[in-house]
């Protein structure tokens, strides 16, 4: 059975942890927030020349949105850093949308894919992990800061994707965390666990059936 915590801190500072998940972009460059800190605490230069050894092709490197890729921790006290690149949500419609017709997927389908995506990172980051070999992942609040995905429901996507990802997929994995910046955060994915650790364990399919069977007469 895997335990999921939750604490507010710094994902920088979890010694404990096997593998810390970083929220990249999807030219896996040195950034801000997370990824900024996670760069300094690892060594600048050499994650830059490991992403880059282990992920450059033709084309330079990148990870599509909702996948992710691992490096070593090198300065961090973890073993891997796993780059999970989160989706950047579509808040307003671009100028794309305007001037392409025909591909315009339209604001609800664009918002369905981001938390495809973000549910992809999630549940990718822990399958990588459990493939190294790790039996503990931290993950931060992945596209809640730069890219602007809405706490709240970003948190419930997290829920979900982790709770069920750790039950069906990666029960080898022992501990979750998810370190949370601030209390708004915390406090989201406190009740965003416990509403889809119920979903999960008590699945609403089963309800009607359950609720239908017939009684012994
Ligand atoms: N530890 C834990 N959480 C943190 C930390 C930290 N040290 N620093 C910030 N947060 P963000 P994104 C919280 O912007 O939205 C980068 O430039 C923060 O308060 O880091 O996925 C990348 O290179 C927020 O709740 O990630 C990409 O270009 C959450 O972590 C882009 O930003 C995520 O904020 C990715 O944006």
């Amino acid at each position: 059975m895997t335990k999921l915590e939750i604490v507010q801190g710094d994902i920088t500072q979890q010694p404990d942890i096997d593998a810390i998940v970083n929220a990249a972009n999807d030219l896996l460059e040195p950034g801000g927030g997370v990824c900024g800190a996670i760069y300094r605490a690892a060594g600048v230069d050499q994650l830059d020349r490991a992403i880059k050894y282990l992920y450059e092709d033709d084309d330079g490197v990148s990870c599509l949105t909702g996948q992710c890729v691992h490096t070593p921790a090198f300065d961090l006290p973890n073993r891997f850093v796993i780059h999970a690149v989160g989706p950047i949500w579509p808040a307003t419609p671009t100028a794309y949308d305007r001037l392409d017709d025909v591909r315009q997927l339209g604001m609800q389908q664009r918002r369905e894919t981001a938390q495809r995506q973000l549910a992809s990172a999630y549940s990718q980051s822990l399958i990588l992990a459990d493939v190294l070999g790790c039996k503990s992942v931290a993950f931060p609040a992945i596209s809640t800061g730069i890219y602007g995905y809405p706490p709240e429901q970003a948190a419930e996507v997290a829920a979900e994707a982790v709770t069920k990802t750790v039950i069906e997929t990666t029960p080898g994995i022992e501990l979750v965390r998810f370190v949370c910046f601030d209390q708004n955060t915390e406090e989201l994915l406190r009740s965003a666990l416990v509403v889809s650790a119920v979903e999960v364990l008590f699945p609403s399919d089963n309800t009607d059936e359950q609720l239908t069977l017939p009684f012994p007469t």
